[in-house]
């Protein structure tokens, strides 16, 4: 059953209001040029259109032997180089990245060739060399965070990476951390000390509050009134840099978050695996990160930011933080810098908040990756796909920036796209290898910007997460990983992975590739899921420039199946363009056959017929999954339409809540956002692909809390 079927009881239960048809009494309804702005239908970021190739450095490619060690001599602890243990630094670099910038067989144009348009390193800043019982070949534990890490190469190599990212037209989404620095500050716990029993007290030993600080001038501190007695060894009280990151009092120092059992205020404070988490509501603090990553866009030109952690900062730094970035960003000619954060969770509503509240543009889709890793390998029913994708009304905001998730398979922490849908029980070899091609074809036939993890297109599964997701590209000394199965190839041996290119992942890659180039409908056209039952989904796709209709359909079951649904196109035929044979018409309906394990795009032979749209019937109701109001229309016909919600509060016009180009239609209105008990008015306005409106009946509501 599905959540919002299952929810009906309870709706029904909570107040309902359906829309009364204006009759002149009460005020207007939005006309002439109000009507007109508020119904524009949602724009895209430019990274909707992008397919992100994620790569670490470190084990992509050695392009300098001599940076291997980083400038460092000593054994592997004080170097941090050992290339045959999973957690040191294995050689590769920036310049192996790069390659020579044309051949096809490694480098960047390698990755062009395989159908990316954007590439995303973890990060680059110079690291702590060695923390316990590791290195910091990752990224994640930055010291300097002015300068590449000597293990990567140098700044020149850098900018002649990103140089040559652009010259291939690819572009560069740099991976910042903005939670926490590397490890240096020794606490006196280590388990969380929350502010109720040891809170924030100022250079004068007086307890505050640092939420209520975050705009206003932030009280003097000193390390004698900070919690647990943070304490930084001599020879380590210099090494971060700008010089700002090496006071105590810019960090939380209450001791590590305990995953097992935390507050908001535990996850938000506390030290991610004993790294030192900074205290992002100081405004020195939130300004310094501004600045610092602000230089990396302004000096370099990268085209857009991936925040680590993004789930571990004060509630208000986003809001404050962006519009700093985007700011860089437009002084170095840059309109449109994409910024998309890891929330590390797969409850769609919990990161949907992040977006929605905080301030963060986008959200790297870890809900979809469960659903959609989980429907490949045969276990989770497509109702899970359905729900997710009707949540990203949860993501929309006034802005009308339709929601563009990056989305995933696997990653470098939780293992790669070929592990996660083998351990939700996808199966082994050639069953495997079909159902990871399943998995890619939602990713890239379903809206979102799809990332994937490199070494996953020669076939790596891995045998975990973290370390152990985190091959070679080159020839690799860790002897597990030259014995490690792999899916569509065989293990690699001593060989060097550039040297498979015929493994079918990386082959139907570039056909699912050239399908988005082909039809920018799978990237910016609407949605709307059609069946979604079983092992079986269906989601028809818009193109909004011709008024076509594409039709996705996926089947992850072990038989043959057959489903006939509605469509938005009539009386004529769907030509396959992806997969599969042609299936047959009825009026406004389409029917298809699905081989076992397999997907289908087909496109209709001809436009939609467009009719001017019907007012559509307005509704409020209690949303049975948050504390929010849900504000919806019923939109009457089978076209794809937009829907923009308003509101009119005492005075002042009318404000979009948002604009949703998908059924369902809704909006959220959240009573934090409104006074107490709030008197206002609601409208919908639907706007036909041709640009044709019509508008709902004006419906008073009191925003009562929930
Ligand atoms: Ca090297
Ligand atoms: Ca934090
Ligand atoms: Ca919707």
């Amino acid at each position: 059953m599905s959540r919002f079927g299952s929810a009906t009881a309870l709706a029904v239960a909570l107040v309902t209001i359906v829309a009364v048809a204006a009759s002149g009494a009460g005020p207007a309804p939005p006309v002439g040029a109000e009507l007109e702005a508020l119904s524009q239908p949602p724009s895209f970021s430019s990274l909707a259109s992008q397919r992100i190739y994620f790569v670490l450095p470190d084990r992509y490619r050695n392009g300098e032997p001599a940076n291997d060690k980083g400038g460092l001599s000593g054994n592997s602890r004080q170097t941090g180089f050992e290339p045959a243990d999973p957690g040191f630094w294995h050689g590769g670099d920036l310049k192996g990245l790069t390659g020579n910038c044309t051949d096809t067989k490694t480098g960047l144009a390698r990755i062009k060739s395989l159908g990316f348009t954007a590439i995303w390193v973890t990060p680059v800043v110079k690291n702590q060399v060695y923390q316990g019982t590791t290195a910091g070949y990752h990224g994640y534990w930055g010291l300097d965070f002015t300068t590449v890490d000597p293990h990567l190469g140098t700044d020149q190599d850098f900018t002649s990476f990103v140089d040559c990212a652009h010259s291939l037209g690819l572009k560069v989404y740099l991976d910042v951390v903005v939670n926490h620095t590397g490890d240096t500050i020794s606490l006196s716990t280590t388990g969380f000390v929350p502010p109720s029993q040891v809170p924030y007290r100022d250079c004068h030993g007086k307890k505050f509050n640092p939420a209520r600080y975050v705009t206003r001038k932030f009280p003097c501190q000193n390390a004698k009134h900070m919690p647990n007695n943070p304490y930084v060894l001599p020879p380590l009280r210099h090494v971060k840099s700008p010089a700002w990151l090496n006071d105590v009092t810019n960090y939380h120092d209450r001791g590590n978050i305990d995953f097992s059992s935390c507050s908001a205020e535990c996850l938000e404070q506390g030290d991610f695996f004993g790294l030192d988490d900074l205290f992002t509501e100081k405004p020195v603090v939130m300004n310094g990160l501004a600045q610092i990553y602000g230089n990396w866009i302004t000096k370099y030109h990268v085209d857009g930011f991936r925040v680590d952690t993004a789930r571990h900062v004060n509630a208000a730094f986003f809001r404050l933080w962006v519009p700093k970035i985007l700011a860089s960003a437009r002084s170095a000619g840059i309109t449109d810098f994409p910024i998309f954060g890891e929330v590390f969770s797969t409850d769609d509503l919990y990161v949907s908040q992040f977006v929605r509240d905080r301030g963060l543009p986008f959200a790297l889709d870890f809900p979809f990756q469960d659903a959609a890793a989980g429907f490949a390998s045969g276990s989770t029913n497509a109702g899970a796909l359905r729900d997710r994708l009707d949540d990203d009304d949860y993501f929309r905001t006034p802005n009308g920036i339709e929601p563009t998730p990056p989305t995933f398979l696997g990653n470098h922490d939780m293992g790669r796209a070929a592990f996660q849908i083998e351990q939700k029980g996808g199966g082994t070899g050639d069953t495997l290898l079909k159902r990871v091609l399943l998995g890619y074809d939602l990713l890239y036939l379903l809206r979102g910007a799809p990332v994937v993890y490199y070494g996953d297109e020669v076939g790596m599964i891995g045998t975990g997460g973290d370390q152990q997701a985190r091959q070679d590209m080159f020839p690799t000394q860790v002897q597990d990983w030259q014995t490690q199965d792999r899916v569509g190839s065989p293990p690699i041996g001593t060989g060097s992975s550039f040297d498979v290119t015929d493994n079918p992942i990386e082959e139907h890659l570039k056909t699912l590739a050239k399908l988005r180039d082909d039809y920018p409908a799978l990237s910016t056209g609407p949605s709307i899921v059609r069946y979604a039952s079983g092992k079986v989904l269906v989601v028809s796709r818009f193109d909004l420039h011709d008024a076509r209709e594409y039709v996705a359909a996926f089947n992850a079951g072990t038989t043959s199946a057959t489903v006939t649904f509605p469509v938005s196109t009539s009386l004529v035929g769907f030509r396959p363009v992806f997969g599969g044979v042609a299936g047959s018409s009825i009026e406004y309906q389409w029917k298809l056959t699905l081989a076992p394990m397999s997907s289908q795009l087909v496109r209709a032979e001809s436009p939609l017929t467009l009719v001017p749209p019907t007012p559509p019937t307005l509704r409020v109701s209690g949303d049975d999954l948050t504390s929010m109001w849900r504000v919806s229309a019923a939109v009457r016909g089978l076209l794809p339409v937009s829907v923009a919600f308003a509101v009119k509060r005492r005075s002042g016009g009318w404000t979009r809540l948002d604009v949703d180009d998908s059924q369902p239609y809704r909006a959220f209105l959240d009573p934090a956002k409104f006074k107490k008990n709030e008197k206002v008015q609601l409208v919908a306005v639907v706007r036909s692909l041709d640009g044709k409106t019509a508008v709902s009946g004006v419906v008073p509501f009191t925003v009562h809390a929930r």
